[in-house]
């Protein structure tokens, strides 16, 4: 064995002597700080919805969606196990509420969207008004605004959230309030805020009233997928993405919620898509037909056969494509509006 070098001694005991100031050399730890790119620490993963749904109604056996306050499977990165979050600004579970229950109403500074899975006639309230859920309907919680859920049809319910948890944990910007009545008083007649800003058209005299934070707080699968529809009878299909529309906040033009932006997309029958890559980290649920997703991260090629229900998850950077013989319809969501305020988006679309 070679004599230890002397500089490489001296350093050693540069760092011991410092340590105890807490101070550490930069230059032991550039290269992770400053990556030639993104080399996130998640991985891609899939739910597959047959194994996850067992879990679920277990669930509502072991515990009320009241004594929970949210009975909700988090859906964990499995390279992040213990850290509730499926990217790492982004945090996704699957709710269940069974009829007649009530999740309490409370409010938190974190964003939430609600994407729903399977059954109808639960509502979600918001600032006093109610949202009836049907499959494939996109609902918004805004920051900081009053919401309780309940179940008055006569089957389970289940949807998708997605929560900017991981967001506001980093800058400790997390408040949450409980309120005193177990839902709130309804104020507002259901559709309100659709008939005054779901037309494109607005009040005149109003404010936006969730701040940065769309209006609307329902986005009804119908009206999404009839779009879909048209566009992929009339209009060119892209290579990568299919058919793919952005939802919106109809003051603004951009993304519904500040934290994250959410898509709906229609893969059609016989679809082979190219591959791309992103920085933005994004959550799928799977809406209808069957499909292909080929997720491909240095020497790691992962292939999710994926069909209704099924959740996945694209990290940051990892080359991503689809393929669909039968055709499909995917909602997905991301922290794409963060990137894009702070100037830092990227996305390459490969052939
Ligand atoms: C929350 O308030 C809901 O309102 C769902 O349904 C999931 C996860 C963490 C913190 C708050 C909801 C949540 C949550």
């Amino acid at each position: 064995m070679n004599a230890p070098h002397p500089a490489a001694m001296q350093r050693q005991q540069l760092y011991r002597d410092m340590d105890p100031l807490n101070l550490t050399p930069l230059w032991e730890v550039l290269h992770a700080l400053v990556p030639p790119q993104p080399a996130s620490p998640c991985v891609a993963a899939l739910w597959k919805y047959e194994q996850v749904r067992p879990f679920l109604m277990r669930a509502g056996d072991a515990i009320t969606a009241e004594e929970a306050v949210r009975r909700v499977l988090i859906l964990e990165n499995p390279a992040l196990r213990g850290q509730s979050c499926i990217t790492q600004s982004l945090y996704a579970g699957l709710q269940l509420i069974l009829p007649g229950e009530v999740a309490p109403s409370h409010r938190h500074t974190q964003s939430a969207l609600r994407f729903i899975v399977e059954g109808s006639g639960a509502y979600t309230a918001v600032d006093g008004e109610r949202a009836t859920m049907a499959p494939g309907d996109f609902i918004i919680t805004p920051s900081w605004t009053w919401h309780d859920h309940g179940n008055e049809a006569d089957g389970p319910v289940v949807w998708l959230d997605g929560l900017d948890i991981p967001m506001l944990r980093f800058f400790d910007a997390g408040f949450a309030e409980n309120g005193t009545a177990r839902s709130q008083t309804v104020s507002r007649p259901e559709g309100a805020s659709f008939a005054r800003y779901g037309h494109n058209m607005a009040p005149l005299r109003h404010d936006a009233p969730f701040g940065a934070t769309s209006p609307i707080f329902s986005y009804p699968y119908a009206r999404s997928r009839e779009a879909l529809e048209q566009l992929e009878r009339d209009a060119p299909i892209d290579s990568w993405d299919g058919v793919k529309l952005r939802y919106l906040n109809p003051l603004t033009g951009g993304a519904p919620m500040p934290t994250m932006a959410t898509y709906m997309q229609k893969l059609p029958a016989g679809f082979s898509g190219k591959p791309w890559r992103q920085t933005d980290g994004a959550v799928y649920s799977v809406v209808e037909g069957t499909g292909v997703v080929h997720i491909v991260q240095g020497e790691t090629v992962q292939r999710f056969d994926f069909g209704p229900r099924d959740h996945f998850v694209i990290p940051s950077w990892h080359t991503a494509r689809f393929e669909s013989a039968p055709g499909c319809v995917l909602f997905s969501y991301s922290d794409r509006p963060v990137h894009q305020a702070l100037g830092i988006h990227r996305e390459e679309r490969l052939s």
